[in-house]
């Protein structure tokens, strides 16, 4: 057993090539290797013999593999380093035109919205996209019962088995973001909270997965009117018009009181959408003042604070703009769509975004 040591070991330490070390390691402790021949002799020995033959081979075995591993890894440190000063990347040179990405629409939409509001004075705030029930529904005054809830349009994460918590959510909405942000830095507050949004709904017009943008405005004497206002500031910047006249229609929604969808004018020629001109309507938003138990909920006083709230669907509103027919396209990552839809990454958003580039 001691000339097995000394061989494998002298034989492992020579050894300078991955290649070699795997011959060796096949040859020593492989199935048909040295030591699992010897120890399939251990069956011929007496009972005496072989309990000091067993854990003696046991442990040359655990040895040579111990050896094994460590010539391995001196191996692959070794052939890093060659690598290392061998190879070099000079990263002055300029980017392979061929190798060059686009970026995303919907990654363009949303930085020509933050550029927008940002104009307005609002800021960015984002969160994380599991959420709890408190946030994501409790807190936005959504019953128990609100069809919002329902198992086919939520996604419930899983718990384990006798863990009878309520379920973590995949937010279904961007506005447990405001919520947080209202209890973290209380009124006065103006920001805008874009991001992925999920709800169990997969068909022409619904993806799983979606985009939207929640504004939120919250200080003292806010009304309806600067919510009007600030919406008409969006809506013609975000479609390059320098008019356009909004419809407001009374509706409902748990977290606001009063709720109102926003319709804006546009025309359809030839199929071709233009904003701002034409007696059609569009409808691209939510809206409404956010409701008094909704700020009582984030911690602020609804008798001293009021103000305005939105969602926005930022694929459908990236549609609109860039005439790009299929939502579903978007999640595809078809190369030929996304250098057809895409753009430039040195194109950076500006309060004038792609169109007028
Ligand atoms: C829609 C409707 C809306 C909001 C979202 C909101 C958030 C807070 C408080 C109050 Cl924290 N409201 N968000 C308000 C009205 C409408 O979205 O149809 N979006 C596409």
């Amino acid at each position: 057993m001691d000339d097995l040591r000394e061989k494998y070991l002298t034989l492992i330490k020579d050894t300078s090539d991955e290649a070699s070390l795997e011959e060796l390691r096949v040859q020593a402790v492989g199935k048909k290797g040295e030591i699992s021949l010897k120890m399939r002799e251990l069956g011929k020995m007496t009972p005496e013999e072989r309990q000091v033959a067993g854990p003696a081979l046991n442990a040359l075995k655990d040895e040579i593999n111990a050896a094994l591993g460590a010539k391995k890894s001196a191996l692959l440190d070794a052939a890093l380093e060659q690598r290392l000063a061998s190879e070099w990347l000079d990263v002055t040179l300029p980017v392979r035109p061929q190798r060059q990405g686009s970026i995303h629409p919907i990654s363009q939409v949303m930085e020509e919205v933050a550029a927008i509001f940002a104009n307005l004075g609002f800021s960015v705030a984002e969160g994380g996209q599991i959420e709890n029930d408190w946030y994501n529904f409790d807190a936005l005054n959504i019953p128990g019962h609100h069809p919002a809830r329902a198992e086919m349009d939520t996604f419930y994460m899983h718990r384990a088995e006798g863990d009878d918590r309520p379920p973590h959510v995949l937010r279904t909405h961007t506005s447990p973001v405001q919520i947080r942000h209202m209890e973290a830095h209380g009124a006065p507050c103006r920001i805008i909270c874009p991001g992925r949004v999920y709800r169990a709904d997969y068909d022409q017009t619904h993806t799983p997965m979606f985009h939207q943008f929640e504004g939120l405005c919250i200080d003292k004497d806010i009304s309806m009117a600067n919510l009007k206002w600030v919406l008409e500031e969006f809506v013609k910047a975000f479609f390059e018009v320098d008019h356009v006249e909004l419809r407001f229609r009374a509706s409902h929604f748990p977290f606001t009181e009063p709720s109102a969808e926003v319709d804006i004018q546009c025309s359809w020629d030839n199929g071709v959408l233009k904003v701002g001109e034409g007696d059609d309507w569009l409808e691209i938003l939510g809206s409404g003042m956010v409701h008094p138990k909704v700020l009582e909920n984030s911690g602020i006083d609804p008798k001293e604070w009021q103000g305005f709230a939105f969602g926005v669907g930022i694929d459908r509103i990236a549609m609109l703009k860039y005439g790009i027919p299929d939502l579903r396209a978007f999640f595809d990552s078809d190369l030929r769509w996304l250098r057809h839809y895409g753009f430039s990454s040195l194109d950076v958003p500006g309060l004038h975004g792609g169109l007028s580039k």
